[in-house]
């Protein structure tokens, strides 16, 4: 099923008009039920509103956000920030170039199969998911396990709505994603330092809890390619790298699912990699962070402070084995 996204010639800079990045900008608004308010705002922001080169633009809809807080009272990262400070390994493994290496990746068209032990197995496009999911707004803390974190406004929708369409049959335990592999425009993979296609999973009962969101948007903007475009997971109490991006396949399957980071290396990245300041990295404290755009490190917090949520989760388990 990858086919479809695999088979996809890389599309030339000069076939990106600027009417193709307006239409899917104004789509996605529309679906936000912002365009009016989108409208208005360029009024007052021409040069922002006008150029042609995404990634170099703050949009006007972020200024929108600006001063809205997580529900512990932390500003939101810099839109600025969050685009342009990213790990997508596919293209490189250096954060700061990642959006300008991911430029030529147009996610479009793109389908995402779910498939598995369901009794529904769906492809759906991102038109069918725009349409069938409406977007929420969720403010969710980020934290990489590298020791940096973020604070994020994302657009989405939980993960449970998507499964229950597909309908999980009783045999299903975990859910497997799997990343595009399009080594057309992604110069990283062809370096074989890593076995792409990037895997990850959750356990069905995580990837059921409300936090979970498949995300299409930030600042309510679609998603840039650096940050995962045009769908990707996001679940704010485990390691960045659990949020996997721009996923093409979604697998119900009854056993632990492999994930690129767990096969590599297992002793530092294990398969739940929940966030807990009490469990270390082999070789690093996990118990403080910088937040991206602060001077000062501050503690993390256990479940990256999503424990009311989360914690029935792990009742019963030893996080210091299934870390
Ligand atoms: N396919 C894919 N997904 C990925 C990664 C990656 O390299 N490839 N990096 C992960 C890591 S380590 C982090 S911290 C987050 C970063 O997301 P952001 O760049 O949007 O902040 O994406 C995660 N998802
Ligand atoms: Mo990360």
């Amino acid at each position: 099923m990858t086919s479809k996204n695999q088979g996809s010639a890389p599309i030339e800079k000069d076939e990106i008009t600027p009417k193709h990045i307006y239409d899917s900008r104004r789509k996605f608004l529309k679906q936000m039920g912002i365009v009016g308010l989108g409208a208005a705002l360029a009024g007052c922001v021409p040069e922002a509103a006008s150029t042609s080169n995404p990634t170099q633009t703050e949009p006007t809809s972020v200024a929108t956000l600006s001063g809205l807080t997580d529900e512990l009272g932390n500003p939101l990262t810099d839109y600025s920030a969050i685009t342009g400070y990213c790990n997508f390994y596919e293209f490189t493994t250096n954060k700061e170039n990642v959006d300008e290496l991911a430029e030529d990746f147009v996610p479009d068209p793109w389908s995402v199969e779910v498939s598995g032990l369901v009794n529904k197995p769906q492809t759906f496009s991102l038109a069918d998911i725009m349409e069938k999911f409406d977007q929420q707004e969720r403010i969710y803390r980020m934290r990489c396990v590298e020791g940096w974190s973020m604070v994020i406004p994302w657009n989405g929708f939980p993960l449970r709505q998507l499964l229950e369409e597909v309908e999980p049959t009783s045999e299903a335990k975990y859910v497997a994603f799997q990343t595009a592999l399009l080594p057309e425009v992604m110069d990283g993979v062809n370096s074989g330092r890593f076995p792409f296609p990037y895997l990850e999973g959750l356990r069905l009962d995580e990837a059921l809890n409300d936090l979970t969101l498949l995300a299409t948007g930030l600042y309510n903007e679609p998603l840039r390619p650096q940050n995962g475009a045009p769908i990707r997971l996001v679940v704010p109490w485990k390691y960045g790298f659990k949020s996997i991006k721009s996923i093409v396949k979604i697998s119900l399957v009854t056993d632990q699912p492999y994930t690129m980071w767990n096969t590599i290396a297992p002793q530092e990245y294990g398969f739940y990699a929940n966030v807990n300041p009490d469990v270390d990295h082999p070789r690093w404290s996990q118990g403080t962070e910088i937040r991206i755009g602060e001077n000062q490190r501050r503690d993390t917090l256990y479940m990256n402070g999503y424990a009311d949520e989360v914690d029935y989760l792990y009742s019963g388990m030893d996080l210091t084995v299934y870390y």
